[in-house]
């Protein structure tokens, strides 16, 4: 068991905590490792309807941990492919094919595969002191963790490009009016509004909203006739839920659903 990540469970909620805190949560392969695990449980774990993740101290994740990468103790170039396929791809992969809500709550500073870790879950809040630094460019790297994906549809060339090139921060404010977060808190606010909107989704028709999550995400694919088909079959399998029985009774018997989440 690695401290890494901390990993705590509490009403459906998954809480998964970076902790490298004084590197400012930087993945190293222990990191990596702990946090891949953290997602395969919420995957094979009926009991998680939702997760929520996080970082420990005063950023959110620093991206690659640059101490694991110095070329004066290398033989030679290292094959950053292999490790973007061991270990960037299937995080994000996780991330995105997970059926249920994963909230992020961005702590602090989030640079490199840290901001586009943070874009990549399905609902986002970030403390209004956060920052987001596209850190590639200025170590000679490009955008990895699905950035250029992310940044590109919701920003557009321009945006995506100007962020990634030059590597300027942005500040929380500026990505939430951008759309690339749900929104901003004030800082002291952050865990206790993340916390409260993780178990909200937790409580909810957890089928429902893993469908809900693959339809908005497939849409970026599709055209509109794909999407109108996909949302025919969405439904049909929404409506065979226990959850979608109980919506309907507990809203003709005037009284709050309580959702199983199958
Ligand atoms: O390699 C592959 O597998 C390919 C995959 C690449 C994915 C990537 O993420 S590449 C991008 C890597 N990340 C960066 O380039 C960001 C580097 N960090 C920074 O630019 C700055 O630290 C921040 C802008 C994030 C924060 O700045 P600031 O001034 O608030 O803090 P700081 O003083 O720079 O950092 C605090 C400590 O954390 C410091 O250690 P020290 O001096 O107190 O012992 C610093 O060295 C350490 N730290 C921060 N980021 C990293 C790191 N150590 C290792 N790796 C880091 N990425």
């Amino acid at each position: 068991e690695s401290n890494t990540v901390l990993v705590s469970m509490e009403a459906g909620v998954l809480t998964l905590t970076l902790h490298r805190p004084d590197k400012l949560n930087a993945f190293n392969e222990e990191m990596h490792r702990a946090l891949r695990a953290g997602f395969e449980r919420a995957h094979e774990d009926t009991g998680v309807r939702a997760v929520l993740l996080t970082g420990a101290g005063r950023g959110f994740s620093a991206g690659q941990d640059l101490g694991d990468r110095d070329p004066r103790k290398a033989d030679g170039p290292p094959d950053l492919g292999r490790t973007i396929e061991a270990f960037y791809n299937p995080l994000i992969r996780l991330v995105r094919s997970l059926e249920k809500p994963v909230v992020c709550a961005v702590n602090g500073v989030a640079a490199g595969a840290g901001a586009n870790l943070a874009f990549a879950c399905d609902i986002t809040l970030a403390a209004r002191s956060a920052r987001f630094i596209q850190a590639f460019s200025k170590i000679g790297l490009v955008p990895d963790s699905g950035g250029t994906f992310t940044l590109n549809r919701l920003l557009g060339e321009q945006r995506a490009k100007a962020l990634t090139m030059t590597a300027e921060p942005l500040d929380a404010t500026t990505a939430a009016e951008w759309g690339l977060i749900w929104k901003v808190v004030d800082d002291e606010a952050l865990m206790a509004e993340a916390t409260a909107l993780a178990a909200r989704l937790a409580a909810g028709p957890t089928k429902g909203l893993g469908l809900t999550k693959r339809a908005i995400q497939a849409a970026s694919a599709n055209d509109l006739d794909a999407q109108l088909d996909l949302e025919r079959d969405f439904q049909r399998e929404a409506g065979s839920s226990a959850d979608y029985a109980e919506g309907v009774a507990a809203f003709l018997e005037k009284r709050t659903p309580e959702f199983s989440g199958r």
